[in-house]
């Protein structure tokens, strides 16, 4: 089996996909393996809609009390699989500084800009997340066969003139290219039965693309809790 289809395997086996693969360039800023060695390969791996839901509600990490289930599901799993593969685990969370996952799927996959700044996919629409990236030292191909042909008119976003993501928030917390974060927590502080801490968040939930992957409500609550938790401690500390 290529290496690829072992890590999609891998992968699958979590509820997880390979969402895009890329041989990094220095300007993407991708570090070094342990060895020493340059990463001639990033796959970014992540959930599509609620995929990882059953395998991550049935792991220790979930239920067991303690804060930041998903990152600690997120890390086991990856250190794992990078182990198994002679890779190393990159994750998104841990910073400041963070690694720009976002920039980094940009360059490997079919996902796109959206107004509200999540990455927007033709078929998922803005339900899917990355969970770690494995840098490997040897090339692994790609998996999406001809190299993708980057341009706006590919994006979901480039059709919609209704730009409902833009409208839906409460709080008018998303203005094109700029996401008030101060204006969104202190709703969902204020709000915590309201429907974007029970649901998920209006502006994803108003986008029309990929409405069969959003997050199942147990999915979207542990999301939206975590988003509030992570900001209070960081502004009590
Ligand atoms: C810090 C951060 C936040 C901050 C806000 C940052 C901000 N001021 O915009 C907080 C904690 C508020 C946040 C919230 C959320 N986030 Co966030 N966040 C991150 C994180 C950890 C770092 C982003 C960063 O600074 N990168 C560093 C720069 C150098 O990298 P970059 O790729 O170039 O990053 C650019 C983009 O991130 C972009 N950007 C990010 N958010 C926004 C918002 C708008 C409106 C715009 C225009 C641009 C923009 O600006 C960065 C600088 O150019 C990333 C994970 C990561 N490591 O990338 C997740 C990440 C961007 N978040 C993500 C998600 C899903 C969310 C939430 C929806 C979580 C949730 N509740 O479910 C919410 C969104 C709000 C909501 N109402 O639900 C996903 C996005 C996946 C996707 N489809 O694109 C990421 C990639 C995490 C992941 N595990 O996949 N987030």
């Amino acid at each position: 089996m290529d290496r690829l289809a072992e890590l999609n395997e891998e992968a699958a086996r979590h509820g997880l996909r390979v969402r895009a693969v890329f041989a990094p360039e220095e300007l993407d800023g991708v570090p070094a393996l342990d060895s020493g060695q340059p990463a001639r390969t990033l796959a970014l791996i992540g959930n599509v809609g609620s995929s990882l839901w059953p395998a991550f509600a049935a792991s220790p990490e979930h239920g067991d009390g303690e804060r930041d289930a998903l990152d600690r599901w997120s890390r086991r799993i990856g250190t794992m699989i990078a182990q198994r593969l002679g890779a190393r685990a990159l994750f998104p969370f841990g910073g400041p500084p963070h690694h720009p996952f976002q920039r980094w799927a940009m360059r490997g996959g079919d996902l796109f800009a959206s107004p509200v700044g999540l990455l927007v996919h033709a078929e998922y629409g803005l339900w899917h997340a990355f969970r770690f990236a494995l840098a490997f030292a040897e090339s692994l191909g790609d998996p999406l066969g001809d190299p993708p042909v980057r341009g706006d008119e590919r994006s979901p976003c480039a059709m919609c003139d209704a730009r409902s993501c833009l409208h839906a928030c409460p709080v008018g917390a998303f203005v094109e290219g700029e996401y008030r974060v101060a204006q969104c927590v202190e709703h969902l502080v204020a709000h915590p039965q309201g429907p974007c801490v029970t649901a998920g968040c209006l502006a994803r939930h108003a986008c029309p693309v990929g409405r069969a992957y959003r997050y199942v409500p147990a999915q979207a609550q542990l999301h939206m809790r975590a988003f509030v938790a992570k900001l209070a401690r960081r502004d009590s500390s």
